[in-house]
């Protein structure tokens, strides 16, 4: 049954480019999700936007002697490239220095204003001497309260994920001068999270217990236990969207107030481009409003940000956060600052046309349900191994025998025997075990299976040795190839969530549009076979192409080269 989703990935930080952390994390797995369910014929958003406020963007233009609005643009523009020569298939990619942006979520703001959901506090807060001004986020390090991690900041502790109030940091100091912080008196607005603690309670803990992962719901329950405070949604800063009132001039609002408010910016902004109302995608309760994030925002989507949406009255809350855990590099944390990383852009000039093997290599493998690690050999080892080896192999076996015997003319099947019924229905079964997994966002097990179609292909190749059996049984092996191309064409529309690029290019070279079905999932599904006998498939043309040893030696030197 087709219904309504809203999709949105985490707006990355405009302060560097998009790295294979962020990838594996959020991009990839809310890409598989959004292509699955709009081949399988529902109306899908995707959205997502950078976000160009908060203090990281505001240290990064500091060291680099530039505005905050020169880095935004740079990296702007970077990351929305390398996004889509990538094959990230978002609806709307917007950002959060936009004028829509500023006034969605001044708004915003203003609605709980008015409705009481605000406490105005005046407090002393942190203040740097030297450099005139307050220190909010990041602009504050010191130990964690909860894990004593030296180096947190001041709004989130990146060891434990915890987020706090400056003012709970254990011997802060300025992030700019290094100096020891003086306090200065401030009025900000604070949210009344503890008044949604029982909304909170019931909805995560009773109602979404079963559908949310346990990594989410685990850090749900823990603020949660530890109960919930007024958090300040303001900032003394001069980057970010200004408060829109008369005693908050030279204020900014707090960037985890103004970022998610950006999903909706972006979507009213692509409703914009494209005729369409928005609101449907963020006001009808049917509507599943999904978030894909990394473990690190958990408590921004799961709490703060319903707890916003709630206070606003109009909108839906989310139906999942599927967040990820980490993705190692070789053994270590991915780094910005340590260039502890692989850059998006430098994997797209270092491996042209390669992005499906990347791709593939984050999925198959990606940190669902704890930190993974991703290196340079396991990359190499699955392209060889698995994506030259098993389903390059398969299709480029078929296409070369439909070639040699019938000069790429799909033959006419004789009755099909009880082994190409039984390979047949591994697939189907295969095909039913992919939808299940999407639905329940275990992509890595949903791509192993579509790896298994392909291994079902192979093996009866195998089994059949059309190749031995041409010599004595020539019309068996008119059924054989049928069968074989029946796989490949299922594996052409089961790839296009998980290898998009590798998908397009199995259909053209079975000439999709020339069969008398249309290929879709849903005739995949109904329709006995997609391919029609008679249509002449083009030439066959390799899939992937092996990795060798040079060029990941190549990779591990540059990378600890970086450092
Ligand atoms: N920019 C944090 C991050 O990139 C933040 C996400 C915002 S989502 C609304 O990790
Ligand atoms: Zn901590």
């Amino acid at each position: 049954m087709s219904k309504t989703y809203t999709i949105t990935a985490a707006l990355p930080y405009t302060n560097g480019p998009i790295h294979i952390g962020h990838l594996s994390g959020v991009y990839i797995p809310a890409d598989i999700y959004a292509r699955f369910l709009r081949i399988t014929g529902n109306d899908v958003i995707y959205i997502c936007g950078s976000d160009e406020h908060g203090v990281p963007i505001t240290i990064k233009a500091k060291n680099e002697n530039k505005t905050p609005q020169e880095i935004v643009d740079r990296y702007h523009k970077n990351i929305k490239e390398s996004f889509e020569e990538f094959g990230i298939s978002f609806d709307n990619y917007s950002r959060t220095s936009e004028k829509i942006h500023h006034k969605t979520a001044s708004d915003f703001f203003l609605k709980l204003y008015n409705n009481g959901s605000f406490k105005e506090i005046t407090s002393e807060q942190y203040y740097d001497k030297e450099e005139n001004q307050f220190l909010p986020d990041r602009f504050l390090i010191g130990t964690c309260p909860k894990c004593g991690f030296e180096e947190s900041y001041g709004d989130q502790c990146e060891k434990c994920g915890t987020s706090h109030n400056s003012s709970d940091l254990i011997n802060p100091k300025s992030s700019i001068t290094g100096n020891v912080p003086s306090l200065k008196s401030t009025k900000h607005w604070f949210l009344k999270l503890d008044s949604f603690q029982e909304f909170l309670k019931k909805w995560i803990l009773e109602e979404n217990k079963n559908f949310w992962k346990p990594n989410v719901y685990g850090q749900c329950k823990s603020w949660l236990d530890d109960g919930l405070k007024p958090r300040a949604v303001t900032r003394d800063l001069d980057w970010g969207v200004p408060v829109p009132i008369n005693e908050a001039i030279g204020k900014v609002l707090y960037v985890w107030f103004d970022a998610p408010i950006g999903y909706i910016s972006s979507t009213i902004e692509w409703a914009k481009k494209n005729n369409k109302s928005w609101e449907k995608y963020w006001k009808d309760e049917k509507t599943e409003l999904v978030h894909f994030i990394g473990k690190d925002n958990i408590v921004f989507h799961c709490i703060i940000f319903p707890s916003m949406l709630k206070a606003h009255g109009d909108y839906i809350l989310p139906k999942n956060v599927p967040a990820n855990e980490f993705l190692n590099l070789e053994g270590s944390k991915i780094s910005t600052s340590k260039n502890w990383a692989v850059w998006l852009p430098d994997y797209l000039k270092d491996f042209p046309e390669k992005q499906d093997v990347l791709r593939y290599v984050l999925t198959i493998n990606a940190p669902e349900n704890k930190d993974n690690d991703f290196t340079w050999k396991d990359f190499q080892n699955r392209n060889n191994g698995e994506l030259v080896a098993i389903l390059g192999n398969f299709i480029n076996r078929v296409v070369v025998l439909t070639k040699k015997y019938y000069d790429s003319v799909i033959p006419n099947p004789n009755e099909l025997n009880d082994v190409d019924n039984e390979v047949i229905v591994s697939v189907y079964e295969s095909v039913k075990k992919i939808e299940n997994l999407v639905s329940q966002f275990k992509f890595r097990d949903a791509c192993a299976e579509f790896i298994n179609i392909a291994r079902f292909g192979n093996k009866y190749l195998a089994d059949e040795e059309p190749w031995k059996i041409i010599k004595v049984d020539p019309e068996r092996v008119k059924t054989i190839l049928f069968v074989g191309l029946h796989i490949s064409s299922i594996l052409s529309i089961v790839s296009e969530p998980f290898l998009p690029f590798t998908s397009k290019k199995i259909k053209f070279i079975l000439n999709s549009h020339d069969h008398s079905s249309k290929w879709t999932w849903e005739n995949l599904v109904n329709d006995k076979f997609l391919i029609t006998e008679g249509v002449t498939i083009n030439e066959p043309e390799l899939l992937f192409t092996r990795i060798e040893d040079s060029e990941i030696e190549y990779q591990i030197d540059k990378l600890k080269n970086n450092n």
